[in-house]
């Protein structure tokens, strides 16, 4: 009988507050701007990862909420044969270590939230499992250099490999080592930010975020004007809003974010919509309340799909989820919104 290695490890979901769309590199997934998210709390929306090894498994398996699925996709074998990698260079230097390197992997994950539900489910899976095999292998690269295997999965998964507030620097290089995660500020240091996800539609959307944003590169005029004037001094203005914990900032450029990454969709050729009549509904409901305060007190994001993220502070809890959901009872196609939940991050 063979030992059997196992770690686990989980990663919590990231919204984007200013938005990662398109890629300078489509093997190596190196994109044309940098981004900045807000990770979510564990507690909320996480994929939890174990991995076991041992020398008589026969293939690498993955199984995703119970079921089955292929592991022969390029962008898992990109993550493990650098994890492999990494870790025969620590079996040369110690020959005592097992040859973990060697042996296939079975790879187990769960989230704990509807994967269906369009929140972004892949780049918590692979910041999981980067998480989970490096802690397997102890190798010893800190968050930010596996935050670089991890985008190689998904983009956004660079992103996930820390809580709090979060930068994925671009990068110059062409092989893309410079192209990783940093931490802005921990979770704690913003501790009464909030997050509401509306769930719009549980549907899988039409276009997929690799495809779509391909579409849009090639051929949204809109996009070089975000991508060489919009994005670069957003970047630091949100940089300085995280810092300053100033929301008025933060919050006017997030939507404002939102709203340009959902124009270079229309402005693709064909068009990608991602927003629904509700999405919008939505955000003129998040205008008209802030009008009526007199300040940003809640601010709204769309991802690849018609879901609303809406990030406000906890003093304004009651005013912005009391009208928030009093509102949108009475709209249309709201009973087909299964949910509308809280997430915080965590503190
Ligand atoms: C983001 N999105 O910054 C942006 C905003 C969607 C809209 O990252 O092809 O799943 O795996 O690198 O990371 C979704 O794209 O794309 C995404 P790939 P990914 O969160």
């Amino acid at each position: 009988m063979h030992e059997i290695y196992t770690a686990s490890s989980s990663a919590p979901v990231n919204i984007a507050v200013l938005k990662y769309w398109g890629k300078r590199d489509t093997n190596l997934n190196l994109p044309t701007n940098s981004s900045i998210s807000v990770t979510l709390s564990q507690k909320d929306l996480r994929t939890l990862t174990t991995v076991n090894s041992s020398r008589n498994f026969e293939k690498d398996s993955l199984y995703l909420n119970g079921v089955s699925h292929s592991i022969e996709n390029d962008r898992t074998t990109n993550c493990l044969e650098q994890l492999r990698s990494l870790r025969q260079q620590l079996e040369e230097d110690d020959p005592n270590l097992p040859k973990l390197s060697q042996w296939k992997l079975h790879i187990i994950s769960e989230n704990n939230f509807p994967t269906a539900a369009g929140l972004a489910s892949s780049a918590a899976g692979f910041a999981a499992m980067v998480a989970a095999i490096s802690k397997l292998y102890e190798l010893p690269q800190d968050a930010s250099e596996l935050s670089r295997i991890a985008r190689k999965g998904s983009g956004s998964a660079c992103r996930s490999m820390f809580g709090g507030y979060v930068a994925w620097e671009m990068g110059e290089k062409l092989d893309g080592t410079d192209s990783k995660a940093v931490q802005i500020a921990p979770p704690e240091h913003w501790p009464n930010m909030k997050a509401a996800i509306c769930i719009v539609s549980d549907l899988k959307k039409d276009v997929s975020s690799t495809s779509g944003m391909q579409t849009t590169v090639q051929t949204s005029e809109l996009f070089q004007y975000r991508v060489n004037q919009v994005v670069p001094p957003r970047y630091s203005q949100m940089v300085d809003a995280i810092k300053n914990r100033d929301f008025e900032t933060f919050g006017t450029l997030t939507m404002k974010d939102s709203n340009s990454f959902h124009a270079t969709c229309l402005d693709s050729y064909p068009p990608i919509f991602y927003l629904t009549d509700t999405s919008k509904k939505i955000i003129k409901l998040i205008h008209t309340l802030n009008d009526a305060i007199g300040k940003v007190v809640a601010a709204y994001t769309f991802d690849a799909g018609p879901n609303a993220v809406i990030y406000y502070e906890s003093e304004n809890e009651e005013v912005v989820l009391g009208v928030l959901f009093g509102v949108l009872s009475n709209v249309d196609g709201w009973n087909e919104m299964n949910s509308a939940t809280l997430k915080v991050p965590e503190g």
